[in-house]
């Protein structure tokens, strides 16, 4: 038992030299200068997704998740929904992995959907009808299609409530909505779980020419906007059938983000003029009241939504997905104001813990799990600025994770980024997101032209060629 704990103690500290060692050259190393150091190749990314899809076939095919530490699989809820092929696809799909791909295809139309299970809406939205409208898209086959209008059928009871605020979780087979895993009554949600679907259920009423995809998840981001305080801030948590907020706080981490990202996405796609005075507005309330620059750095703070005053200096990881939004807006002095913080609180860590709080400068959640909004941000400004510094950055971020959370036979989260502590999961994000966006920063324009694409929040690219820009109005229902 002692030699194990000194075992254990000794691999523990083995591994947190590495990463600290891989974390401290980062910090020396001058990505603006260093332009003889080789970056990474997309093959490289491309035999790593090999790998670990390998590892998911493998030890959790028909599961949701891969364990990647135990060799096996996790299920979100009673009844697996086999989340992870559905999130890899579009990836495999632009790697070209032609035989993954087939097989993917071949699972999602045997899948059955009419499951006795609730499952959170927001969740299955992104990844998986995000994931087959991409698997659509690419494929351009009707049945599967056919398969994203039956689940975009399925998921459209949680609208049925006195504000049109989807409920937190819908039954697959019944219809009936619910809270968390079937769970009480669901009706309180935070505000990216009340409004997150104007892009896949706009994506679906074109694909379908059916409006009431589209009009159902504008009327919920409408419910939520039109509720916004004298200021006009939104809260973060509200009651579906009240209509009324239930928490205060406003801001662009983790409960809020992709309710801006998917006013701003959606009408870059679809322009909707009702959705862009939204955005517009929602853009001008952000930088007035969540931007702060402090001790020489852009935050975006958490405030009061009534008052405005910063309540809590904390900013998550997954806030940053916002440089990514800000640049493609064209507002590339702040992305790249935005971009620096995110890229220097990597740099203290070799890693970015979950939330971190800038003014006590010490972390509030320390767990990583190889989140993909920094890679993304950095691949979106190196793509619309051209600066070679943004794939600079890509290829530290990827050398610090891949010396801190490869493993054996694909990728871990950490649970500590102090010590690097191991934690047994691999979210399926990884697969859609972190892995696509390394691949996509570095591969040749004749395989993907990042100007051609709109992604989903969980990266699932869409074509924009395929939208007919005369027809969409009608589609969607626009007037
Ligand atoms: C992803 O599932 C999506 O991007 C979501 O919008 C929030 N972030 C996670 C990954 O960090």
């Amino acid at each position: 038992m002692r030699n194990l704990s000194y075992t254990i103690i000794t691999l523990g500290l083995l591994c947190m030299l590495s990463c600290q060692t891989s974390s401290e050259d980062n910090n020396d190393y001058n990505i603006e200068d260093d332009s003889s150091i080789p970056i990474y190749e997309a093959e490289e990314i491309k035999s790593e997704t090999q790998r670990s899809w390998n590892a998911y076939k493998e030890y959790a095919w028909g599961y949701d998740v891969l364990l990647p530490l135990s060799k096996s699989g996790y299920n979100w809820y009673e009844e697996s929904l086999g989340i992870s092929p559905f999130d890899a696809y579009s990836t495999l799909a632009y790697m070209g992995m032609e035989e993954e791909i087939k097989e993917i295809e071949a699972y999602a139309l045997s899948k059955d959907w009419n499951q006795d299970v609730y499952v959170q809406i927001f969740e299955v939205n992104i990844r998986i009808l995000g994931g087959l409208l991409a698997m659509y898209d690419y494929s351009q086959n009707p049945e599967i299609l056919e398969k994203a209008i039956e689940f975009g059928d399925r998921m459209l009871p949680a609208f049925d409530s006195p504000t049109g605020i989807p409920y937190h979780s819908v039954n697959l087979r019944t219809g009936a909505t619910a809270g968390n895993h079937g769970e009480g009554k669901g009706e309180v949600v935070n505000v990216a779980q009340a409004a997150t679907y104007l892009l896949e259920f706009g994506i679906l009423s074109y694909y379908s020419k059916d409006p009431k995809y589209y009009q159902a998840a504008k009327k919920a981001s409408k419910a939520v906007f039109d509720r916004k305080s004298d200021i006009g801030l939104p809260g973060d948590f509200i009651n579906v059938e009240t209509g009324e907020w239930t928490n205060s706080w406003s801001y662009l981490q983790a409960g809020m983000d992709s309710y801006y990202e998917y006013m701003f996405k959606s009408n870059y796609l679809f322009p909707d003029p009702e959705i862009q005075k939204m955005w517009e507005y929602s853009l001008d309330k952000i930088n007035t009241y969540y931007a702060e620059d402090f001790e020489g750095k852009r935050f975006y703070a958490c405030v009061n939504m009534h008052s405005g005053k910063i309540v809590k200096r904390s900013v998550s990881l997954y806030d940053a997905f916002f440089p990514a939004i800000q640049a493609l807006h064209g507002d590339i002095e702040n992305a790249e104001k935005n971009m620096a913080t995110w890229d220097w609180i990597w740099d203290k860590f070799g890693l970015l813990p979950t939330r971190y709080l800038y003014e006590a400068d010490s972390i509030e959640y320390a767990n990583s799990e190889l989140n993909p909004e920094i890679i993304e941000s950095a691949y979106y400004l190196h793509e619309i600025t051209g600066n070679e510094k943004y794939l600079r950055m890509i290829d530290k971020y990827w050398h610090d994770m891949k010396a801190c959370c490869r493993n054996d036979v694909a990728f871990h989260a950490v649970e500590d980024v102090r010590n690097m502590k191991e934690k047994d999961y691999l979210a399926t994000y990884f697969f859609a997101e972190t892995l696509k966006y390394f691949y996509l920063a570095k591969v040749d324009d004749s395989i993907f032209q990042f100007k051609d694409f709109v992604f989903n929040t969980e990266a699932h690219p869409f074509r924009k060629s395929h939208f007919d820009r005369k027809k969409y109005k009608e589609y969607l229902g626009i007037e």
